[in-house]
């Protein structure tokens, strides 16, 4: 592959054994043709951000590296999700069976109907920038400061690692 963007991905799951659902995506991944150099954090247990009547959650960062654009790696993650039964429901911030969010595509500001990048809520989730942290502290992200410092202001003890990263 030649021009390959380097590209973050938040996953996220708290329904039908998540650490497995987090495994099977990056898993996924890592058998696409167009998806290459894929590093993951390890896996976390968070308490669900929004309504708390719902499981904790699983959650991990990967770092990737993509020959296609930003739009076409959004369809790769949803039919990822699709193929482990994520269903959209009605209720807006709700349990899923998996969630994977493009955080980042290479240093690309994309607004769009269906994406935005960098994900505008990253500096709100300690789910993400603690495990990003582990694999890119150094990485800045567009418009909002060096992964690093924004994982700062996130207690580690709020997320309890479960397992090391995937291989
Ligand atoms: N809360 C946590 N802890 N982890 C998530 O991945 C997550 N995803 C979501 C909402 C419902 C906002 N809460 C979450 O989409």
């Amino acid at each position: 592959m030649s021009d390959e963007t380097r590209c973050f991905i938040g996953l996220g799951s708290n329904l039908n054994h998540p650490a497995e659902q987090i495994k099977t995506a990056l898993r996924a991944l890592r058998r696409h043709p167009d998806i290459a150099n894929v590093v993951c954090s390890s896996l976390y247990a968070s308490k669900p951000m929004g309504p708390q009547d719902q499981p904790d959650y699983v959650n991990a960062v990967a770092m990737l590296a993509t020959s296609v654009s930003a739009h076409d790696l959004l369809d790769i993650l949803q039919a990822i999700e699709h193929g482990q039964g994520r269903v959209r429901q009605g209720e807006r911030w709700g349990a899923r069976t998996l969630d994977l969010d493009l955080l980042m595509y290479g240093d690309e500001y994309i607004d769009t109907e269906r994406l935005r990048v960098p994900h505008p809520g990253i500096a709100e989730r300690g789910f993400v920038l603690l495990p990003w942290c582990e694999i890119s502290p150094e990485t800045m992200i567009p418009g909002q400061g060096y992964v690093r410092d924004l994982a700062k202001t996130f207690a580690r003890q709020a997320l309890v690692k479960l397992e090391n990263p995937p291989r």
